[in-house]
């Protein structure tokens, strides 16, 4: 850091904002998570300034003796976190999610092939078919949606779904679902129609590697995550396939789609994913739940409607419709008393994704700061009187800041 302030006092100070802006914030994005001092210091390793384009020990530069150790190192410590065997391939070069789940499309399918996957609207993603991603106008795209009564996946309707639309690429693991997800029914969907099932476990990815949820790999041909959500990695992204798959898919990483990895991410994923297998990880993964369970009940004692009714994971869906509020008004209110979340569509939602209904909460980051039970009810009350008297807004965020000392980002 001296070296910056030294150099370029114009990043410096933004760098220097940027982390009061943290420290005295409440982070519920559900997307977002600090990773530990280790990871960070790995991301500015010098790895930084080696190119190895290719797989590890076939690459096209010289220089390799370490990126090569590093690279299958990251990969084996994968398969560890997974508990995966030999019958499993990882490539751990995708820049970030939405090129991992391009270069398996483009690696399992031929442009206009049909995709079954959730729509963006009730919590799915951009790149799992939208009209505006690549995803969505290199392929045929036939959305399931969640029930309208439960909120949630209904298996038997999407099975039929499949049955009538005949997808050679089933997707399942979404951005704004906040239940448990039957990997299991996916997988006997994809079986049944003769499709691949793709996990994109970008969101519960370090809830399956700690035991609070359960795992896709059983049952699916394909899974891709990012590695920053709740794995608490660096950005990055991984796939994980089936061995046969492996030639199909990973040459459409490299050369298909990028360039040379990023290494010191990839170093920092081996990090990141040593700290993923112990004890104190799992506590983390269980608690993120408890915490999320914890926000959610408390919500709804403040007269919040939680889609679905609560959740399972790490993340809630909050429908404001009798609140009076809309999606986007409450995420600037939020943010103006120091708690920042993002506005999302819910399920069926009558207004528009850019100020739709709702906002998502999430908690891997408030659990990563050392948060329980109880704060989530701070939060909750803070939540609630906020949207209720915004005049009490610039109050709440003195005592938001003041609360955020106690919990000191690692
Ligand atoms: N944008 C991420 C999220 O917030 O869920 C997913 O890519």
């Amino acid at each position: 850091m001296k070296t910056i302030q030294a150099q370029d006092k114009e990043i410096f100070d933004l760098i220097k904002k940027e982390e009061k802006r943290q420290v005295q914030t409440i982070d519920l994005i559900a997307s977002e998570n600090y990773p530990s001092r280790a990871v960070r210091a790995a991301l500015t390793s010098l790895f930084v300034a080696k190119y190895s384009e290719g797989r590890p020990y076939k690459r096209y530069y010289g220089g390799m003796e370490n990126v090569d150790v590093l690279e299958t190192l990251v990969e084996e410590r994968a398969k560890k976190a997974f508990g995966l065997g030999e019958d499993w391939a990882v490539n751990v070069q995708p820049y970030s999610g939405s090129p991992a789940n391009y270069a398996v499309y483009r690696g399992l399918l031929d442009r206009g092939d049909t995709i079954l996957s959730l729509d963006l609207s009730h919590g799915g993603h951009l790149t799992h078919g939208s009209p505006v991603s690549l995803s969505g106008i290199d392929f045929h795209i036939v959305h399931y949606m969640v029930d309208q009564r439960t909120q949630r996946l209904d298996y038997g309707a999407i099975g039929e779904l499949a049955i009538e639309a005949r997808p050679k690429l089933i997707i399942a693991g979404y951005s704004a679902y906040s239940r448990i997800i039957d990997f299991e029914a996916f997988g006997k969907i994809a079986q049944k129609v003769g499709a691949y099932l793709m996990c994109d476990i970008a969101h519960i990815a370090g809830l399956i590697v700690g035991k609070a949820h359960p795992s896709p790999f059983p049952h699916a041909d394909v899974v891709t995550t990012t590695t920053h959500k709740t794995l608490r990695g660096p950005r990055g992204a991984m796939i994980i396939c089936r061995e046969g798959l492996r030639d199909k898919i990973f040459p459409k990483v490299f050369p298909g789609l990028q360039g040379g990895p990023h290494n010191h991410t990839i170093a920092a994923l081996g990090v990141a994913l040593k700290e993923a297998v112990t004890p104190a990880f799992r506590r983390y993964a269980s608690q993120v739940v408890k915490n999320a369970q914890a926000l959610a009940k408390h919500l709804q004692a403040h007269d919040f409607e939680i889609v679905s009714g609560g959740t399972d994971n790490h993340v809630m869906l909050v429908d404001l419709r009798n609140k009076e509020i809309r999606g986007k008004q409450a995420q600037e209110l939020l943010e103006s008393a120091g708690i920042v979340t993002n506005r999302n569509t819910i399920p069926f939602d009558p207004n528009t994704p850019f100020n739709p209904s709702g906002v998502r909460f999430g908690t891997p980051a408030v659990t990563t700061r050392g948060m329980k039970e109880r704060e989530m009810k701070q939060i909750a009350s803070w939540i609630s009187e906020v949207i209720s008297t915004p005049e009490s807004a610039s109050r709440v965020k003195k005592e938001v800041a003041s609360f955020c000392k106690q919990f000191p980002i690692p």
